[in-house]
């Protein structure tokens, strides 16, 4: 069973063994303990009003998203960039470009199939393997028993076979029953769903941090530590009118339609990658199924989420929050690559690796400002690479500087 696996995390969380509740009535701590269950309580049921559907009467109320700009047929989605950055020769990369790599069907993209996504990350795997084989199994013997426990009441106490009704109003032994099997099914989900809360919300080290803004209608991108900047809009089709002569159009190695983006994001396999994801106009949802990513990304506030990647390989997701007019057509996409090829990818785009000194007038603010997020352990082969960063400037960076949001 996938929920059994130990996470990898589990010794950098060990402190969390302070969150056993035990039930010790009539001292100080055990109040304190029953203090850590209300605030953990608290705690499980926020994400569950942070991710809802993107329906949520919420964000519709948002007054950005209910008068949302209605970019002209043919333009960009915002006016200070284009659909592609790649139609923009200020953003051409500085080394070549990796060659893209094709998604693998039915991995980190919805292929049809009930249920969730493949997990490739500890905490999906460990929430995956909770829903599917503690919550959806318990549902359905819940609803079973109550539909047997429905049907037996109407056949068997109907008017018709008992003409004087029973005067019964009280049964000990049924009510003690009925009381205490839904508060022991009720603590039994609540061990491995701490369990779970606690591995998503204390994550370890990070060994790269990204930056995520959301915006209308696209999603831009920061390696702090890596002096990397870019934006990435979703590949519109070849026949679409709304296409500009010169942006490049979506084929099938990019991905699947409405999932392709011109840029994606790029990590490396098998490290702690953390999202720090925020907006600057209206509330956004930065979501990736394959990752259990649904983290909202609000202006002004600034949350976080992380995963650990080791299969290599392409990962789609959506905006998930409803954020105006062109709100479906902002994907995400992920590519997972060994670290040396992450190396070079940086490089390609006219960065550094983490702790490698920042090229000669470079105009990276991001990496100066952000350095307080770069976290301490750079990525495997940073210092290979640090010497291939032949870039003197950050084009990338230099034309979001001029953007002026
Ligand atoms: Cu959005």
């Amino acid at each position: 069973m996938r929920l059994c696996k130990a996470a990898p995390i589990e010794p950098a969380t060990s402190g969390g063994a302070v969150l056993r509740i035990r039930f010790q009535l009539g001292s100080g701590v055990s109040m304190k303990r029953i203090g850590w269950a209300i605030a953990l309580a608290a705690i499980w049921l926020a994400p569950a009003a942070a991710q809802a559907p993107a329906s949520s009467p919420t964000t519709t109320s948002t007054p950005a998203a209910a008068q949302p700009k209605a970019p002209p047929a043919g333009f960009a989605q915002n006016a200070n960039s284009p659909d592609t950055a790649t139609a923009t020769p200020a953003q051409e990369p500085v080394a070549a470009a990796l060659p893209t790599v094709a998604p693998t069907p039915g991995i980190g993209q919805p292929d049809g199939r009930m249920g969730l996504q493949d997990q490739v990350t500890p905490v999906g795997q460990e929430a995956a393997g909770f829903h599917d084989y503690i919550l959806l199994p318990l549902c359905a013997i819940i609803s079973v028993i109550v539909l047997v426990l429905l049907v037996i009441a109407l056949v068997r106490f109907r008017r018709g076979a008992n003409p004087v009704p029973s005067r019964n109003s009280h049964n000990t032994t049924i009510e003690v029953i009925w009381t205490l099997v839904p508060v022991l099914i009720l603590v039994a989900i609540a061990i491995p769903s701490i369990r779970l809360l606690r591995h998503q919300y204390s994550p370890p080290p990070a060994d790269l941090t990204v930056k995520v803004t959301g915006h209308q209608w696209y999603w831009s991108y920061d390696y702090p530590a890596n002096g990397v900047t870019f934006d990435s809009y979703m590949l519109k089709e070849k026949n679409d009118p709304t296409r500009q002569a010169n942006q490049r159009f979506r084929t099938d190695v990019d991905g699947p339609p409405l999932l392709a983006v011109d840029q994606r994001v790029v990590i490396p396999q098998g490290k702690v990658v953390k999202f720090i994801v925020t907006a600057d106009d209206v509330i956004h949802s930065f979501a990736v199924p394959a990752f259990w990513i649904k983290q909202d990304a609000n202006p002004g506030q600034l949350h976080e989420a992380w995963i650990k990647v080791d299969r290599p390989g392409v990962y789609f997701g959506q905006c998930s929050e409803l954020c105006g007019a062109r709100h479906a057509f902002m994907p995400i996409a992920v590519e997972v690559v060994p670290p040396a090829e992450f190396a070079a990818w940086v490089a390609s785009k006219g960065g550094h690796m983490a702790g490698a000194t920042p090229p000669a007038g470079g105009v990276s603010a991001a990496a100066q400002t952000g350095g307080g997020m770069a976290t301490p352990a750079p990525a495997a082969g940073g210092t290979a690479a640090a010497t291939q960063a032949p870039a003197p400037t950050n084009p990338n960076v230099a034309n979001r500087a001029n953007q002026n949001h």
